[in-house]
C-alpha cells in the first residue's frame, strides 16, 4: 500500500478526522498555491520577497560570516524565487559557496540545476532530491564545509507548535557549532489580515483545500462529493494558530480504495495549520532547542520575519 493511501486511511479513521496538508501539492494544488500567492489577500510571499529584495547585501554579509567557503542549503527550495536575490548578491560579492537546494520533487531539482547557473553566471548548484534530513546528512558526507540552512516561506508554520520545536531540535542535532540557520516565520498581526489571507474572496483557498478530496478521488479511487463539504478557516489570535477545516454538510458515506468512511452532518476534517508567532516566541524556540538567535530581518509592515540562528 502506498504511503499516501496509508496516511489517508489512518487520518480519516482517527477521531477527530484529519488530512495532511503536505498532500495539497499535486499538479493542480501547485497551480492553486501559485494563484494564492498572487492573490490580493495572501501577504506572506510578498513580505518575504520584500525582505530578500531589500536586504540582500546585509543578508549575504551575515551568512558569509567572514570570507570562508560554505554550503548554502535550502530545505524545500521550490522554484527558488526568493533565494535567487540572495544568490545573485553572493555571486556579486564573489563569495565562495555552493547552493544546495533540497526538494522532494526531482523535476524541480533538475530544473534548478539547469536554470539557475544560466540566470546567475558563476553560481555553483548541487541539487539534492529527497527528504530534508536524509539530504542534510548527505550534504555533510559530501563536504565538511560550514553549512547555512535556509527554511523559508513560513513552511515551519505548517507544524503544530510542539512539532516545530521537535523539527528545530532535530535540525540542531545535525549541525556543527558555527553553522547558521535562516528561517522564515509569519508573525502575529491584526487577526482580520490573517483570516482574510486564508479565506480569499476568489475562493482559491477553498479550492486548495477541496482539491485534496479530488486528489483522493483521482489517485486513491475515492468517491468524495466535494460540494457536500464546506471550507471553514479560523484564526485564534491568542494561540496564533490559523487552522482550516472541511465540514461535512450531511450524514454521508464515502469510499476510498474500497474502505468505507462515515461522516456525520457537521463533522469536520482538520486540514491545515499555519501557525503564527511573535518575534519573542521565535527567539524562545531558538534558545530552547540550542540555537542562539542572532539577527532579525523584517518587511516594513513587520508582518514577516526572516531570522538568523547560530548553532
Ligand atoms: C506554503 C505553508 C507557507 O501556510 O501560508 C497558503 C500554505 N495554505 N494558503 C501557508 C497555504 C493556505 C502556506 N505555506
Amino acid at each position: 500500500m502506498g504511503q499516501f493511501l496509508q496516511d489517508v486511511l489512518k487520518d480519516l479513521g482517527s477521531v477527530p478526522k484529519r488530512l495532511s496538508s503536505k498532500y495539497f501539492y499535486d499538479e493542480y494544488g501547485d497551480k492553486l498555491f501559485q494563484q494564492i500567492m498572487n492573490c490580493e489577500e495572501y501577504y506572506p510571499t510578498d513580505c518575504e520577497l520584500e525582505i530578500f529584495k531589500g536586504h540582500a547585501p546585509e543578508l549575504a554579509a551575515v551568512l558569509r560570516n567572514g570570507l570562508d567557503d560554505f554550503d548554502l542549503i535550502e530545505m524545500g527550495a521550490g522554484d527558488a524565487t526568493k533565494s535567487s536575490y540572495l544568490l545573485q548578491e553572493l555571486v556579486q560579492q564573489k563569495a565562495t559557496f555552493t547552493y544546495m537546494p533540497i526538494d522532494i520533487s526531482s523535476g524541480m531539482i533538475r530544473h534548478l540545476e539547469k536554470v539557475l547557473p544560466e540566470r546567475i553566471s558563476g553560481l555553483k548548484v548541487l541539487g539534492l532530491n529527497g527528504e530534508y534530513f536524509d539530504m542534510l546528512a548527505h550534504a555533510y558526507r559530501l563536504s565538511s564545509k560550514r553549512k547555512v540552512i535556509m527554511f523559508l516561506g513560513g513552511n515551519i508554520g505548517n507544524f503544530e507548535k510542539a512539532d516545530a520545536y521537535d523539527f528545530c531540535r532535530k535540525l540542531r542535532s545535525y549541525l556543527q557549532p558555527g553553522d547558521l540557520v535562516l528561517a522564515g516565520f509569519d508573525l502575529k498581526k491584526h487577526p482580520a489580515v490573517i483570516r482574510a489571507a486564508y479565506n480569499d474572496q476568489q475562493g482559491l483557498t477553498r479550492a486548495f483545500n477541496l482539491n485534496l478530496l479530488n486528489r483522493i478521488n483521482r489517485e486513491l479511487d475515492g468517491n468524495f462529493i466535494p460540494g457536500q463539504f464546506d471550507h471553514y478557516p479560523s484564526y485564534d489570535p491568542d494561540s496564533g494558530s490559523c487552522k482550516s477545516y472541511l465540514i461535512s454538510l450531511k450524514d454521508q458515506e464515502v469510499h476510498v480504495s474500497g474502505k468505507k468512511i462515515l461522516f456525520k452532518e457537521n463533522e469536520y476534517i482538520y486540514m491545515e495549520i499555519s501557525q503564527k508567532y511573535s518575534l519573542e516566541e521565535t527567539e524562545k524556540m531558538a534558545s530552547a532547542v540550542g540555537f542562539k538567535p542572532f539577527m532579525h530581518f523584517q518587511d516594513r509592515r513587520k508582518w514577516f520575519l526572516d531570522t538568523i540562528w547560530l548553532a
